[in-house]
């Protein structure tokens, strides 16, 4: 295959393309990130020289047409991706999240290309009360704030341009990633950062939200067997392995991980439109794909606690803002990389 992955220098792409290149050495594989605060090429610091890297943006129309003409599949990863962001620039979302889906998706139908995989996320569904239900595939979407009612919208293009064009699609709506690589404003990597140098964790509202983890590398094989085996114009739901806890029992975990007691706790004010409880029904890629995942909340957390213990410099990097230079060096370009 001859491989696009968009937002390949972010949490998920990056994990993703080491997961490929190892899977799958044969393939080529073309990233194209525009490197905001999110995109870290450090994330491909080991595999640097066995892709093909661009910087850019996935609005830019004439840009993705160009890198399309030598490609067979998207795997659509950019987005702008964090709830918190979102409500305080809804703009940006809307331009990455449905303008650039778009480019993309009218570029593989304009090139031909064999197959678009979006990347989507579970809450376009909304969310759930404590304890009761679950999202699949059938459950009707129901957006409460800004980054899933963009990511919303750009499934419903995906959709649109396999029905209308006959764009050979999939769509995998995700639950909660956690794992090496996760930009620290999202709760756990930020968390373990905050209690190993000494800080408070803010924990938003009563704690009681629940969310469903799911390690990114399962992320990854789900993916990789959508890729495979998947049917064309199908979603596949994919949540993670008895991974459902409140924020609190999370938030104790990672205390016992870092050696911490619970006087770290911050209850701060709660997150506008914070959505109660997320959860998974994966039957569909179970049966289908024979994917389910592997790893278990406590062996990924103590994992991924090690991870970063084990790369500190990548931490202190992004913490002081100095990973955004990386780019400047490996390329020799003199740009800013700011947003
Ligand atoms: P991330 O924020 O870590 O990475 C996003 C990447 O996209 C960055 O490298 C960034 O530079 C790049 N990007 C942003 N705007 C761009 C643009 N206009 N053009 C080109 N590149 C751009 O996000 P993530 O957590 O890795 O999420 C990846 C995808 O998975 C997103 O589509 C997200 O909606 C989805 N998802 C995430 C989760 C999760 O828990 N993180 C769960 C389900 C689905
Ligand atoms: O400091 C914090 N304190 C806190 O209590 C942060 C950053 C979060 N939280 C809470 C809010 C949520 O209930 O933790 C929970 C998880 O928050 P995030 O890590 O921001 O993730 P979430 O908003 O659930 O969204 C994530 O999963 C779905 C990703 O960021 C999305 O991109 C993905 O689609």
């Amino acid at each position: 295959m001859k491989l696009l992955i968009t937002g390949g220098a972010g949490f998920i792409g990056s994990n993703f393309v080491h997961y490929w290149l190892k899977n799958h050495p044969e393939d080529e594989v073309t990233v194209l990130d525009k490197l905001t605060y999110a995109g870290n090429l450090r994330n491909l610091e080991t595999v640097v020289d066995k892709i093909k890297f661009v910087k850019g943006d996935i609005c830019d129309r004439e840009l993705v047409f160009s890198i399309v003409k030598d490609i067979d599949t998207i795997v659509h990863f950019a987005a702008e991706s964090h709830n918190d962001r979102a409500a305080m620039d809804p703009e940006s979302f809307v331009r990455t999240n449905v303008l650039g889906t778009f480019t993309l998706l009218d570029a593989a139908r304009l090139n031909g290309l064999k197959r678009f995989h979006h990347v989507s996320t579970d809450e376009v569904f909304g969310h759930l009360p404590l304890g009761a239900g679950f999202f699949n595939e059938n459950t009707p979407y129901a957006p409460r704030s800004t980054y899933p009612a963009s990511k919303a919208a750009a499934d419903h293009f995906v959709r649109a341009y396999h029905i209308t064009f006959g764009l050979p699609v999939t769509i995998s709506n995700c639950s909660n990633n956690y794992g090496p690589y996760h930009f620290p404003e999202k709760i756990i990597p930020l968390f373990i950062c905050n209690l190993k140098e000494g800080k408070k964790v803010p924990v938003y509202g009563d704690g009681l939200y629940v969310r469903d983890w799911i390690h990114v590398e399962d992320h990854c094989r789900g993916i990789e067997a959508i890729l495979l085996k998947g049917k064309i114009g199908e979603t596949y739901c994919l949540g993670g392995k008895d991974s459902e806890v409140s924020n609190l029992e999370l938030t104790k975990k990672l205390l016992a991980l870092t050696g911490r007691d619970e006087s770290f706790i911050e209850y701060v004010k709660d997150r506008p439109g914070h959505d109660r409880r997320y959860s998974i029904d994966y039957t569909k890629a179970k049966s289908e794909l024979d994917w389910e995942p592997r790893i278990n909340l406590d062996d990924g957390l103590k994992a991924t606690v090690q991870w970063y213990a084990d790369n500190q410099a990548w931490v202190d990097k992004i913490r002081s803002g100095v990973y955004q230079e990386y780019y400047k060096r490996q390329y020799g370009k003199d740009e800013s990389l700011t947003l």
